[in-house]
């Protein structure tokens, strides 16, 4: 009887659902994220900004009409991290358990184009919602999970391996705005005991990542050079060393920083590095093609400050989290150019029809 007892009460005890809150939601992490924490039951709220065109693209396979289902687990809900009061009101409203700082002006070389809007949406933006965290924490005695999404250009002019203690030398304004968000969360983990975890996360890429960074452009373009769509592509420095992942993989970790028991900050990378040029060889060689053959430099492209050589030492990540990725760099590019040649044979058709301009460019 008792143990009849004991089993019918557990089989009724339900565990609250979690509830996430992700700015940054329509951009390439934010998709990923929000697939994979809607995998593990929460409820996920994503903060969107307004925009002349809708920009949800990257997550509308996962969105459900709440006007169609009750039960629909994501939510978009407007706000800006350049408007505190928003942050704010969706915190009291939406009472996450775990916030994910993903939203940023996140293209180095733009940053240099519009450094004051980077520096506002980058640092200010973080630190107005870390404020509003704390100040909702204070007011309602709920506790949050904060997670920032940091980034291997701080440490732009440091040499490689790259760790948690190596000194950070951004090359920026968006590093330099990295840099100013990094402290603030410390400063906030420190000063009010907020569990605040900097993620810094090296390159990662997918085929969702945007298509003016440098390893989207190539696949892209790639897709349509095979398919006769275009012949030239127009790069800057071929010498510049990164360490590229998955994105896929790299949200993993930023959940598991915020399951663990205490807050801390981790370095996500494959610990591998590779040039621009080595993954012109890889992609344009797994369609047959020679890249020297397309590719032509434009200065346009060169950065005011580069960053030459980034190779981080996730030791850390490996050893506390339990993380490490699972796709490397050839899958990774073979991914990436698998999905753009099927883009490509689709814009193609279109083409072919008259319903698209060959020469539209992405
Ligand atoms: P994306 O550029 O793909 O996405 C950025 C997101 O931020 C988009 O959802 C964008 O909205 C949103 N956003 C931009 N400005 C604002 C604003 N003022 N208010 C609210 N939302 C805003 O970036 P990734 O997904 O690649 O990167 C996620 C985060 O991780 C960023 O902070 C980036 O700097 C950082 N990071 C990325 C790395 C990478 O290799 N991908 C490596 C290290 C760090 P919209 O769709 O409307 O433009
Ligand atoms: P990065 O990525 O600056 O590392 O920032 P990006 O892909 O823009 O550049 C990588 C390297 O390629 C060189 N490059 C070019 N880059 C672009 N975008 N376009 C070109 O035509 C081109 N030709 C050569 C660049 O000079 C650079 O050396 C990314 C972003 O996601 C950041 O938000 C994130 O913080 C870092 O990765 C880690």
């Amino acid at each position: 009887m008792a143990s009849e007892n004991n089993g019918s009460r557990s089989s009724n005890v339900q565990t609250p659902r979690k509830v996430a809150l992700v700015t940054g939601i329509t951009g390439q992490d934010g998709s990923y994220l929000t697939e994979l924490l809607l995998s593990k039951g929460y409820e996920v709220h994503g903060l969107i900004r307004r925009s002349s065109n809708f920009n949800t693209q990257r997550i509308n396979h996962i969105y459900i009409d709440p006007h169609n289902a009750n039960k629909a687990l994501m939510k978009l809900h407007y706000a800006d991290l350049s408007d505190a009061s928003s942050l704010r009101r969706w915190l009291d409203v939406i009472k996450p358990d775990e916030v994910y700082n993903l939203a940023a002006q996140s293209h180095v070389a733009v940053s240099f184009e519009i450094p004051d809007y980077t520096a506002d949406v980058v640092a200010t933006g973080a630190l107005r919602l870390l404020e509003a965290v704390r100040s909702h924490t204070a007011d309602s005695g709920r506790a949050v999970r904060y997670y920032q999404a940091g980034s291997s250009e701080m440490f732009g002019a440091t040499p490689p391996p790259q760790s948690e203690t190596t000194p950070f030398h951004p090359r920026s304004p968006y590093a330099a705005s990295k840099v100013a968000a990094h402290w603030y969360t410390v400063n906030y983990r420190e000063a009010y005991g907020l569990f605040a975890c900097n993620g810094i996360l090296f390159n990662h890429e997918s085929p969702r990542r945007g298509e003016n960074f440098v390893t989207r452009k190539i696949t892209r373009a790639l897709g349509r050079i095979k398919v006769g769509l275009q012949r030239k592509l127009f790069l800057g420095n071929l010498q510049a060393s990164r360490d590229w992942g998955f994105a896929g993989d790299y949200v993993e970790a930023m959940w598991l920083m915020l399951q663990q028991e205490k807050a801390d900050d981790y370095v996500v990378a494959t610990e591998e590095s590779h040039t621009v040029e080595e993954f012109l060889e890889v992609s344009f060689g797994y369609l047959g093609l020679d890249w020297k053959e397309h590719v032509e430099i434009d200065e346009r492209y060169f950065r005011p400050a580069e960053v030459d050589n980034l190779k981080g030492d996730a030791s850390k990540a490996k050893e506390v989290l339990g993380w490490k990725p699972k796709v490397g760099f050839e899958k990774l590019v073979k991914m990436m150019v698998d999905e753009d040649l099927e883009i490509a044979k689709r814009e193609k058709l279109l083409v072919d029809a008259g319903h698209m301009d060959a020469q539209q460019q992405p």
